[in-house]
């Protein structure tokens, strides 16, 4: 089998920077990229047959780990069915269902092949349904790679070092009004500035593109707050912290009801699926039931369905899922903030549940501007000394560690030993 050197030596050739999602492209830590063969339980193994503890579980699908049997066998048994029909199937109506039986907040779902499409639809919608035109985000806050949403974003366009892409017209760049993230003064200014003509806040409930960033105190309440005032929609982004935070997102953990949600990563279960939804009377104004219009060849894919509604039965029928990512993240991060102590690194830890990161900044992150103060050289060499020991992280400082429920106490605690080995 070609060596990882050799495969992204082919790729560069006939794929711009070799990946087909610039992140993977281990850009900003100096290295050239693991090509992974196979997944198992909470491992990777890449193309030289080096296995590795994984902490990026595909960017958040993994709950479970790698291949999990329920959801491998539920998908091959579907492959016996065929492989896409583009007509409506039941599998569509049990998986809708099945999320607004379990999801309070959510009444009806649309289906879609990825979290960039399920925001550039929510966003459509809520202008649709509002009439209004400007959308308010957060700097440092990741919503796909939609024309109106990379504007300050974070994730791999701050990791590239560009705050706007190029391609991005200036006529969708206007309409999007930025703000800062744990500031609802900020917040406040642009529905003050722009009065009537805000369709939507959009927000990560928990932050995970700029690194992890916690909503303060109050925060996500006042943005609620500032929506119904202003007559705008909260749009919760929920593709990471979606059924991972709680079963029902950030949105049960910390109580607050969004008027529609995002959703991408595990509602999947490790194929293409994104999804929107929310309050039925917001929802009715999509096609064809209304003036909103959006579309997808593979939107609602039987094996993707299928994949997806498996994960969700299985995460929504035992909780002891969420007990055990809860644990684990306690003893993980828990631990590395005693390793970041005593060691008196000039770096900060923010988590929550089985997300977190550790910023090599001496400086509270709460915010885009914080987070930027963070040394990605020295990130690039933990980044790099964990590899060399056999743990596979988010390879950017403005990324997540994703635990899965695989993750073994044992295994946290050989990852706290290699942390404290760097920090030494
Ligand atoms: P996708 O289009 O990549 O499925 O989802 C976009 C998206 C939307 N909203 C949030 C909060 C997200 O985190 C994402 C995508 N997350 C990144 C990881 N930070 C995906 C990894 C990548 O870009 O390769």
């Amino acid at each position: 089998m070609a060596t990882s050197a050799e495969l992204m030596d082919r790729a560069v050739k006939v794929i711009p920077g070799g990946v087909n999602s610039p992140v993977r492209a281990f850009g900003s830590v100096g290295l050239t990229p693991r090509f992974i063969a196979r997944a198992d339980g909470p491992y990777v193994w890449d193309v030289e047959g080096t296995r590795y503890l994984d902490y990026v579980g595909s960017w958040g699908p993994m709950f479970l780990g790698h291949n999990n049997p329920a959801v491998r066998a539920a998908v091959q048994e579907a492959c016996e069915r065929g492989l896409s029909f583009g007509a409506a199937t039941e599998l569509e109506v049990q998986i809708a269902e099945y999320i607004c039986e379990t999801v309070p907040h959510v009444d009806m779902i649309r289906m879609v092949n990825s979290g960039t499409e399920a925001v550039m639809s929510a966003l459509r919608l809520a202008r649709g349904f509002t009439g209004r035109d400007k959308i308010v985000k957060f700097a440092g806050n990741y919503h796909g790679h939609s024309d109106c949403m990379l504007v300050a974003a974070g994730s791999g366009v701050m990791t590239a070092g560009v705050p706007d892409s190029a391609g991005v017209p200036a006529g969708c760049a206007q309409d999007t009004l930025t703000a800062t993230y744990n500031d609802l003064d900020s917040v406040r200014a642009l529905f003050e500035g722009n009065p009537g003509q805000v369709a939507a806040v959009i927000v990560e409930p928990v932050a995970a593109n700029m690194g992890v960033v916690l909503p303060g105190e109050g925060f996500l309440e006042g943005l609620r707050a500032l929506c119904d005032e202003h007559g705008a929609l909260l749009i919760f982004d929920e593709v990471i912290c979606g059924f991972r935070l709680a079963y029902g997102g950030a949105a049960a953990r910390f109580g607050i009801v969004p008027d529609l949600v995002t959703y991408g990563k595990i509602i999947g279960g490790g194929m293409p699926v994104g999804a929107f939804g929310g309050k039925r009377d917001i929802m009715q104004k999509m096609a064809p039931a209304g003036p909103v219009y959006q579309a997808g060849t593979l939107s609602g894919n039987p094996i993707a369905m299928t994949a997806g509604l498996a994960q969700l039965v299985e995460l929504h029928d035992h909780p002891e899922h969420y007990e055990r990512l809860e644990q684990a993240g306690e003893r993980l991060f828990g631990g590395i903030e005693s390793l970041l102590s005593e060691a008196n690194a000039p770096c900060t830890l923010n988590h929550v549940g089985s997300l977190g990161s550790v910023f090599f900044t001496p400086d509270a992150v709460i915010d885009y501007t914080s987070a930027k103060t963070s040394d990605t050289a020295r990130f690039a060499e933990y980044f790099r000394f964990m590899l060399e020991r056999g743990f596979y992280l988010a390879p950017s400082q403005f990324e997540a560690m994703f635990i899965s429920t695989l993750h073994t106490d044992e295994m946290i605690d050989e990852t706290l030993a290699a942390i404290g080995e760097f920090l030494s």
